[in-house]
């Protein structure tokens, strides 16, 4: 009897849809070779969803090669820009058609707010594929002029087969983030969704299908990190690995993908600072510094944790903060319209956040607030938003990404004191600076170890602006026009114009 690769499920809203369980490879669907799979559990109250195929090492293989010959085949190859655009168009509109039904999967099995999801995520996800779409038609190079006997122009060609390795925190919007760029450029794709959240994206599976992509052209593998990710990353036919996660499997793929020279993109976290200076606007700093770490439970890349405050203002932002966390992360089921904040994604970050709250407090820093399961709940990953102060830059809760609802406010004395606080990390991803100082705020920007700096806001990342980091925090830019530049190779054509004599 051959595989089930569709359920029909009912989520917790309620809403009814089929949720595909296989492996997608060549616009087709495929159980695994070795019978692995994964089972996805609700965040919220620790129960299964629904299980998944999982890819063995041969089944990677397989996408791999489905890309390959997909790359060469004229149905992708000869494809105009201008057609590569309208096919990502036409997914856009499939993905907005079922937005209600991508929502509420994003919300059931990553534990987000269904009304984030719905409204930032899906968003997101729609917004930067068209973003992309855009550019489908204009990628192009350059003629450069050398001597009268000789002109030379470049052309862009796809990069070819491209690993994504993509994490749990925003399912949707990572995969939107690798696949815009891709697909513009011409490239085929082998994506590995995160085995914590692999629901959402084997839905848009179908839609990629029913949109009109050539079999091969995105091929979506759900699979264990260590067996399916390591595979793709040292695969000898593929041409690149996109990858955001871990700093540590960040440092891996790194070496994975030297089996053949990959050309590499990470992005891998941070510990991001926000500074407020005493003349900030109070209000302001308190409203985004909240958003900065307690949206998406805290589960954000550049989440701003290290909240850095001069001394004047100190006591009175901490009051205010502390404040804004008790009226605002209602923390709580993610179908309710109230919640702010759902669980952790797994058990395993529910874990290692509670015992960040062990590391603080044996470190000696002052536990403000949280740090505890809410009372109300008996079942889920659930954490209470937590505020350490008191804390020192050579505690680990000040140098190491906990990844979750959970902040340290330090303060400091100097301008110099500030940026060389914000700069004590191996992270360099983002920095948020608070101030009504109009120079104070360029310059502190530029002085700032980071690929990305806010004046006056946290975290309000746009898919039209190059997002990444420096340092430890990663390898290239993803986002904006600069995210094309990894998704395609230059070449260069010589032409010679002189009449040889005979
Ligand atoms: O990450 P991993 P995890 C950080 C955050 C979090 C920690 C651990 O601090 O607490 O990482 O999370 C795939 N070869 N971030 O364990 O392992 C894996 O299957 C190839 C920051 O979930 O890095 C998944 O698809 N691939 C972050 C992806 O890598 C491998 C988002 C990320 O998983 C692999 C998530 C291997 N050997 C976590 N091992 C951000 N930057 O936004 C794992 N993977």
């Amino acid at each position: 009897m051959s595989k089930q690769l569709q359920v029909e499920l009912t989520a917790p809203n309620g809403h009814r849809y089929t949720q595909p369980l296989g492996l997608f490879i060549n616009n087709e669907w495929h159980p695994s070779s070795n019978g692995g799979v994964i089972t996805s559990i609700n965040p919220s109250n620790e129960q299964a969803i629904a299980t998944v195929e999982a890819a063995s090492e041969s089944d990677i293989d397989k996408a791999v090669k489905a890309a390959r010959k997909a790359l060469r085949d004229p149905s992708w190859s000869e494809m105009s820009g201008t057609d590569r655009g309208k096919l990502m168009r036409r997914l856009v509109q499939l993905i907005e058609e079922n937005r209600e039904t991508l929502a509420t999967i994003e919300a059931w099995d990553n534990g987000k707010p269904y009304s984030v999801a719905l409204n930032e995520d899906l968003v997101e996800t729609s917004e930067t594929l068209l973003y992309y779409a855009g550019y489908a038609d204009k990628i192009f190079g350059q003629v450069i002029e050398t001597t009268p006997a000789k002109f030379a122009y470049t052309v862009r060609e796809p990069v070819g087969v491209c690993g994504q390795i993509i994490p749990w925190n925003y399912p949707l919007s990572m995969a939107a983030w690798k696949l815009g760029p891709a697909l513009a450029c011409g490239n085929t794709v082998v994506l590995k969704p995160a085995e914590q959240t692999p629901l959402s994206i084997l839905f848009v599976a179908t839609l990629i299908k029913k949109a009109g992509f050539p079999p091969g052209v995105i091929n979506i593998v759900n699979g264990y990190g260590p067996v399916a990710g390591a595979a793709l990353a040292t695969h000898m036919d593929v041409d690149k690995v996109a990858f955001t996660g871990s700093a540590a499997t960040a440092k891996q793929i790194m070496k994975l993908a030297s089996s053949n020279l990959k050309s590499i993109t990470l992005e891998a976290g941070g510990k991001s600072p926000l500074l407020v200076f005493n003349d900030a606007d109070l209000d302001n700093a308190v409203e985004w510094a909240h958003i900065g770490i307690m949206s998406n439970q805290g589960q954000i890349c550049t989440a701003t944790s290290r909240i850095l405050v001069q001394s004047d203002l100190y006591d009175k932002f901490v009051a205010a903060f502390r404040a804004r966390v008790k009226s605002v992360s209602k923390v709580g089921d993610p179908f309710d319209a109230q919640t702010f904040q759902g669980p952790q994604v797994t058990k395993a970050q529910y874990d290692r956040i509670r015992s960040y709250v062990d590391i603080g407090k044996d470190e000696g820093a002052t536990l403000e607030m949280g740090g505890e399961r809410p009372t109300a709940a008996n079942k889920g990953f659930f954490i209470e938003p937590t505020v350490f102060t008191g804390v020192s830059p050579t505690m680990r809760i000040f140098q190491e990404e906990v990844f979750g609802p959970f902040v340290v406010i330090g303060r400091f004395e100097s301008e110099d004191k500030a940026v060389e606080l914000a700069n004590d990390t191996q992270y360099g991803l983002g920095a948020a600076v608070f101030t009504t100082d109009l120079t104070r705020a360029h310059r502190v920007a530029r002085r700032i170890e980071a690929g990305m700096v806010w004046i006056n806001s946290s975290n309000d990342s746009d898919w039209r602006i190059p997002f990444g980091g420096v340092k430890a925090s990663g390898i290239g830019r993803e986002l904006g026009e600069a995210g094309l530049a990894a998704y395609s190779n230059i070449k260069a054509i010589h032409v010679n114009m002189a009449v040889r004599s005979k």
